[in-house]
């Protein structure tokens, strides 16, 4: 489908001294004062739960893109509300316009005053279009964490939390879905990344902690060390 283009309106989607971010520009923001360093996986991998101690230990703001659409899809204000609520049901990926957009926008809330910042994109890019459009307009990545999950484990952890989750997603023919979306879809991003020499991929099995502690070491493998400890 043709991507929706923002109008004006209440919606936090659209602010006026904040254009679309345009491919045919350079980045808005310069990599040596802006940090970005991406958290992707399959769907129920633990980006979410792995990203809250990198927030504690590393001084990352956490900017998780599947939060930000369910912030959008239940916005009243919003001309995107029942778009993403299908969309995400339905396992697909937003036009690429909507998120990019709310991600530009939240990295320029979060900025420091001095223009600097430290950014965890959580499950995002997932689309070869968004992640080339991200890095030509927005800023170009440091790296990627990939958590490495098989489907098996990542299917239990989402069934489970789906008990209580009251997501539309945590449901056995939506993780079906998002599934297929995420091998079809979000992988070539990560192999794309990959030859470019841009991956830290870590197993996303076993414990919390033991998966945390792949996580710090890769990391430290390209240099990123914990600036809270
Ligand atoms: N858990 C976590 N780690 C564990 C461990 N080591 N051992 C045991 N349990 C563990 O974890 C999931 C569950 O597992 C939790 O209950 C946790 O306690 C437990 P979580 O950390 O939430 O995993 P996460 O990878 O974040 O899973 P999530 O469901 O959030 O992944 P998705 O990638 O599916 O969800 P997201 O919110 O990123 O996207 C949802 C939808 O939004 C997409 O399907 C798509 O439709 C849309 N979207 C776009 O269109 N474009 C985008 O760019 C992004 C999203
Ligand atoms: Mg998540």
């Amino acid at each position: 489908m043709a991507a929706p283009e923002p109008t004006s309106g209440t919606s936090p989607l659209v602010q006026p001294d904040l254009p679309l971010p345009s491919a045919n520009t350079s980045p808005r923001y310069d990599p040596q004062k802006v940090t970005v360093v991406y958290i992707l996986g399959g769907p129920g991998s633990g980006k979410g739960t792995q990203s809250e101690y990198l927030v504690r230990d590393y001084g990352f703001v956490h900017l998780s893109a599947g939060d930000l659409l369910r912030a959008e899809q239940d916005n009243e204000n919003s001309q995107y509300g029942q778009l993403i609520k299908d969309y995400i049901k339905d396992g697909l990926i937003v036009p690429m316009e909507i998120t990019v957009n709310l991600l530009s926008n939240a990295i320029e809330d979060k900025l420091g005053s001095d223009g600097t910042g430290k950014f965890l994109v959580d499950g995002f890019p997932r689309k070869l279009d968004q992640a080339l459009f991200f890095e030509q307009s927005v800023c170009v990545s440091k790296c990627t964490l990939f958590l490495d999950c098989p489907e098996d484990v990542m299917r239990e952890r989402l069934l489970n939390r789906g008990k209580t989750s009251g997501r539309s997603d945590d449901n056995e023919e939506s993780i079906i879905k998002r599934f297929r979306t995420f091998v079809e879809t979000s992988m070539p991003v990560v192999d794309l990344f990959e030859k470019e020499g841009r991956v830290i991929t870590v197993s996303a099995v076993g414990s919390v902690g033991e998966v945390y502690e792949g996580v710090v070491g890769g990391l430290a493998s390209k240099g990123i060390a914990p600036t809270n400890k």
